[in-house]
């Protein structure tokens, strides 16, 4: 709880802590988050995803350049590739962010893809919340758009970049379809190599034939190593956050989100409840009993539910899912 007064005027050294305590899934955390909650929903979150190698560090990297110096304080989730795509990439997003990393404006926190009760977004959602109750102005979430937990993280944000260089023109087929679909922006990185028009009449000629009501994303080219084309990108966001529509569906948004949030919260709670009762062994007996058909698991989860009210739809009653 103190530590809680400590993030909400902005210590950084406590917002560390923190974060390292929700990524630990440590129960404790709860009360944390509930009371830095009503300081949340102020920082402008932008999320950065795209296939890896894309480009998405050394943009953001520009991005917080940009950004410092329009005056605003910024955070920086770099959810790291899993390790079958991080290779060193790690090492080389903290060298190419040395630059910022005495800028007490500037808070960077990796976090790891593996091992999250109750999933990457939920940690990724804690951590975002802390950093906006602690007053940082703009988060930036980088992600690889590799899999589902990827892209439910990149639906935290505001703003989504989705970011593609050239040379893929022909493969736009193959990028993961829900990555294309999650793009409010898309960024051309590497432009200055051939084949920017292509991959742009490419994804033009698809935004063509999606049908969805949702407002046609612009499509904006950089080279992020060079810096060219960060201006514009940020007139664009800005031009997004300015527009028509706008409020309505950052509404929309955050309810998504709050409903994501608290389905990912009662999911983790009920699992932490009912685990905290286990006899010790229990588990793995049910586990056995199941695996040879002593068990079903519907009546097993019914047996460690125990008082928690049946639903419609539990064993024993008429009507199921
Ligand atoms: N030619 C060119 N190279 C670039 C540009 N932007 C980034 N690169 C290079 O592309 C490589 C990958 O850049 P990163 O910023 O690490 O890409 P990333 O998408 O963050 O990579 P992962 O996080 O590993 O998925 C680096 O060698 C960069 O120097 C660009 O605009 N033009
Ligand atoms: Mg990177």
């Amino acid at each position: 709880v103190e530590l809680a007064e400590r993030i909400l005027t902005g210590d950084r050294r406590a917002l560390a802590r923190a974060i390292t305590l929700v990524e630990s899934g440590h129960e404790e955390t709860a009360g944390l988050l509930s009371r830095v909650y009503p300081s949340t929903g102020r920082a402008r979150v932008i999320g950065v995803t795209g296939p890896p190698g894309a480009g998405k560090s050394s943009l953001v990297d520009r991005m917080i350049a940009h950004e410092r110096g329009r005056g605003a304080s910024l955070g920086v989730i770099a959810v790291d590739p899993s390790s079958a795509y991080s290779g060193g990439a790690i090492l080389g997003d903290r060298v190419r962010m040395i630059g910022h990393s005495s800028d007490s404006g500037v808070f960077i926190r990796s976090m790891a893809t593996r091992g999250h009760l109750g999933g990457l977004s939920r940690a990724t959602g804690d951590a975002l919340d802390l950093m906006d109750a602690s007053g940082l102005d703009v988060v930036l979430v980088e992600t690889v758009g590799v899999g589902q937990d990827e892209v439910e993280v990149v639906e935290l944000a505001d703003t989504v970049l989705v970011v593609l260089v050239p040379g893929m023109g022909d493969d736009i087929q193959a990028i993961k379809a829900g990555i294309l679909e999650i793009a409010d922006l898309f960024v051309i990185n590497k432009s200055d190599r051939e084949g920017a028009d292509r991959l742009e009449a490419e994804l033009q000629h698809m935004l063509t034939l999606a049908d969805n009501d949702r407002p046609r994303p612009q499509i904006l080219r950089t080279v992020a190593i060079k810096g060219e084309g960060i201006d514009e990108l940020f007139a664009a966001i800005d031009r997004r956050h300015a527009g028509r529509g706008w409020e309505e569906s950052a509404r929309e948004r955050r309810r998504a989100r709050a409903g994501h949030r608290l389905e990912a919260v009662l999911a983790a709670e009920l699992r932490r409840r009912v685990e905290r009762r286990l006899a010790p062994g229990q588990w793995e007996d049910l586990v056995e009993a199941v695996a040879e058909r002593r068990e079903d698991p519907y009546h097993a989860v019914e047996s460690l539910l125990g008082d928690l009210p049946p639903s419609a739809g539990a064993l024993g009653t008429e009507e199921g899912p």
